[in-house]
């Protein structure tokens, strides 16, 4: 087979530029590890910024998600018994953030694929990448026991941080930057009604917590936990205990029990690879880089790496420009930076550290304080969560 984007990873990212590129008369072909099913499966993202919003929208697929997601003109931060407002609308001068699940971005995005016939080809095993440093890359993988081959201009590497693409890449010729954090979020998703219309990020001695939501039925907590803990260390009422001995007591005691519908731990890292291409494979979204999920900029930062690819590839194949491909790797990791000292920032502000010390804890609180205190910080926060330019 022929095509001229072979895009590595059926998750958000390669399903976005999927839809993009072929709008436009570029043809690319998806191939994915996983079932559909699985990867609908995935619990994650939650918060949208209001640039991931528009490129939904001009990816033809953001109907559902303006009919169904929420937007959200504001969050709390909750700390020792009482919780504060973030007027992102008012600070920011009218911008706000959608709330929709990733898993329904995905949908409607596998949906507009299958509508205008795209390929995306699932358990597609053994992928591998071949003559990236060449004019001639092809990707090969076996599909039902038959091993076949896929010839391109160019291979998009969008399969995560576990995938092919990044590892596909010598390793004198990459760089990378990680920290990881001693702890993780343990995540609860139930059919309850959510203690908050807005997200409450709780700061707490025991540990942080975050009351989220994907509707007005549909409730999503996370509690911080030890990385040495088991989901089946966590029984629903010991989840709903912890969580709410992490709350303000108004909010705990108008919090809606009920059976999770999925439970996980997810261990929580800042990653970044540098540089994001290597010959004629670019990456893209978590293959490149990871951050905590405090400041909710994963998804969105995988989104601006789709809009410069997205804005590169028209001006190759249309008008014959290159140089949007060239400087795609600075460009893109400028803003990827950004978002990684937004989420450390936002993870160093909320959490309880092992390592912790008084001054800590501390210092903690006078940020805090800081922040309640001076409507400039309160805006570099505010800009940061709805989304820096692209
Ligand atoms: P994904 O979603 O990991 O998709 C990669 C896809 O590639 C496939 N794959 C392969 N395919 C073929 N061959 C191989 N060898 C392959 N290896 C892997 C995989 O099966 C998969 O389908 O990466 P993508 O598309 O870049 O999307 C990134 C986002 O998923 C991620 O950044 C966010 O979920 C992060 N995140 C959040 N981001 C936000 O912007 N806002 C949030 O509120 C937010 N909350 C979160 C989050 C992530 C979380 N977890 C679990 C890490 C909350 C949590 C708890
Ligand atoms: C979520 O709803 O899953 C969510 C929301 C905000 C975050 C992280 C996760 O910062």
């Amino acid at each position: 087979m022929k095509t001229q984007v072979a895009i590595i990873g059926g998750g958000p990212s390669g399903l976005l530029l999927s839809q993009l590129l072929d709008r436009k008369g570029i043809a690319n072909v998806v191939l994915e590890k996983h079932t559909r099913d699985y990867v609908l499966g995935r619990i994650r993202a939650g918060v949208l910024e209001h640039g991931f919003a528009a490129l939904m929208r001009e990816a033809g697929v953001g109907e559902r998600m303006d009919s169904e997601g929420e937007i959200h003109e504001g969050f709390y931060i909750a700390t020792n018994g009482e919780r504060r407002r973030v007027d992102l609308h008012g600070l920011t001068g009218g911008n706000s953030v959608v709330v929709y699940g990733q898993t329904e971005i995905t949908r409607d995005l596998y949906d507009g694929r299958e509508k205008s016939k795209g390929q995306v080809i699932h358990e597609a095993l053994d992928v591998q990448l071949h003559g990236m440093e060449t004019d001639a890359p092809y990707v090969t993988y076996r599909k039902d026991g038959e091993d076949l081959r896929i010839d391109c201009d160019y291979i998009i590497g969008c399969d995560g941080y576990h995938g092919v693409s990044r590892a596909s890449i010598p390793a004198d010729r990459i760089r990378t930057y990680e920290r990881v954090y001693p702890f993780g979020w343990l995540g609860l998703l139930s059919h309850t009604k959510p203690v908050s219309p807005e997200l409450i990020y709780a700061r707490h001695e025991r540990g942080f917590a975050l009351c989220s939501l994907r509707s007005q039925t549909l409730s999503r907590y996370y509690v911080q936990v030890p990385l040495t803990d088991k989901v089946e260390d966590w029984s629903d009422d010991r989840f709903w205990g912890e969580l709410s001995s992490r709350l303000p007591e108004d909010v705990a005691a108008s919090l809606q029990t009920g059976a999770s519908i999925e439970k996980s731990i997810a261990p929580l890292r800042s990653f970044v690879a540098e540089p994001m291409r290597y010959g004629r494979l670019f990456l893209a979204g978590d293959a490149a880089h990871i951050v905590p999920p405090t400041g909710a900029r994963g998804l969105n930062s995988a989104a601006s790496d789709v809009y410069y690819l997205y804005h590169a590839f028209l001006a190759h194949y249309h008008e014959g420009d290159s140089s949007g491909l060239d400087a795609y790797s600075d460009k893109a990791l400028a803003r990827v930076w950004k978002g990684q000292r937004f989420s450390w920032w936002m993870t160093n502000l909320l959490h309880t550290f092992p390592d912790h010390i008084p001054y800590d804890r501390k210092l903690q609180q006078t940020e805090l304080d800081y922040l309640f205190s001076s409507r400039n910080a309160l805006a570099s926060l505010a800009e940061n969560y709805v989304g820096l330019p692209f």
